[in-house]
């Protein structure tokens, strides 16, 4: 079973640490997780990703960090594969932070809102940084948050409003955790929330997972130096993964509910008309198995994957919820 691919769009403004997670997330999961691995469908990037990880984890000093990116967005291309079979391919793009702070006529900001309505899931990047202590009026400024919440509602007029039998999945990814883990998480959730409160609102129909991600905990006192050990960074995509495969699963199920009414149909005819649509009904059988074999599919993967998804916190629109099968 391989599904379409999806395209992801990551959002954060300069210095929110997108790329550095792109090359962390794409580290962790070439080593895979409950048997689940990324590889980027093109060698060349394959290897100029993992070249600048390993820059990031053996060089000392500021050099080590990726330079903030230009005016050019950068297309990656990954298969997300269990054992060696993909399950999906999807697409990241990276660019300058600086996007979100341009006007609507710079070419990357056009490109960028395009990419946005096309995807299947947005990941919204938040630094620690600006969640070491209580969020103040000016966090909004520093993170960007409102340019972030207008490119969701520009989402919302381009394609549909997610409910909650078709929601759309968030990923609040809180990159360098690190800086602010003398705090309560729940206080920094609560805080988060506050920053994207229409994402929250009851029956909104936002499937929100909310992610602390870190390169290290050393970094807190050093970045230059500290030893890269990155914790939470292969979650957002398990989480776009699973959200993928659960409305797969819904429409998988839909097919299946009516083939059964179509076959439970056949089956209360009278004799002669059972004949004329036996091979009508062959076809419907035989159609029917292939989609339960395809449902258990979708379902041990979903499974798999909700395990590594039970330590994160999960909203659908203002109630918690937990990934489930
Ligand atoms: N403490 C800490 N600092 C980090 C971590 N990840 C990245 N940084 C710091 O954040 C800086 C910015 O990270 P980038 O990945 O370049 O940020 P970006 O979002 O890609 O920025 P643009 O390309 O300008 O949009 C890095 O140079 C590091 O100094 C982390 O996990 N912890
Ligand atoms: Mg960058």
């Amino acid at each position: 079973m391989k599904l379409n691919d999806i395209k992801i769009s990551i959002l954060g403004t300069t210095g929110a640490g997108k790329t550095s997670y792109l090359l962390g997330m794409y580290a962790a999961m070439q080593s895979g997780i409950q048997g689940f691995t990324l590889a980027a469908k093109n060698i060349d990037q394959d290897l100029e990703l993992t070249e600048r990880w390993e820059q990031l984890i053996s060089t000392q000093g500021a050099d080590r960090w990726p330079t903030p990116n230009a005016g050019v967005i950068e297309h990656c291309h990954f298969d997300f594969n269990y054992g060696f079979r993909t399950i999906m391919g999807f697409e990241w793009i990276d660019y300058r932070g600086l996007a979100l702070n341009d006007r609507s006529g710079e070419q990357d900001v056009q490109e960028l809102s395009q990419y946005l309505i096309s995807s299947e899931c947005v990941f919204l990047t938040i630094s620690g940084e600006y969640l070491q202590y209580s969020v103040v009026p000016t966090t909004v400024r520093d993170v960007k948050s409102d340019r972030m919440n207008q490119f969701l509602q520009q989402y919302i007029s381009k394609n549909y409003q997610p409910t909650s039998e078709k929601p759309f999945p968030v990923v609040i990814i809180i990159t360098k955790y690190d800086l602010c883990k003398h705090r309560e998480k729940e206080e920094v959730i609560e805080d988060v929330k506050k920053l994207f409160q229409a994402l929250f609102t009851p029956d909104s129909g936002w499937l929100v997972m909310i992610c602390p991600v870190s390169l290290g905990k050393e970094l807190e006192t050093d970045v230059e130096n500290g030893v890269i050990v990155p914790v939470n960074v292969h979650l957002p995509v398990v989480f776009a993964v699973y959200a993928q495969l659960r409305t797969h699963g819904i429409f998988l199920k839909t097919q299946r509910d009516r083939l059964k009414k179509n076959l439970q149909q056949i089956g209360q005819q009278n004799k002669l008309q059972q004949w004329l649509s036996k091979s009508d009904q062959e076809n419907q059988t035989s159609e029917l198995e292939l989609i339960n074999h395809q449902i258990e599919t979708v379902e041990n993967n979903m499974g798999l994957l909700a395990q590594e998804l039970q330590q994160v916190s999960l909203f659908l629109g203002s109630n918690e919820v937990t990934a489930d099968v």
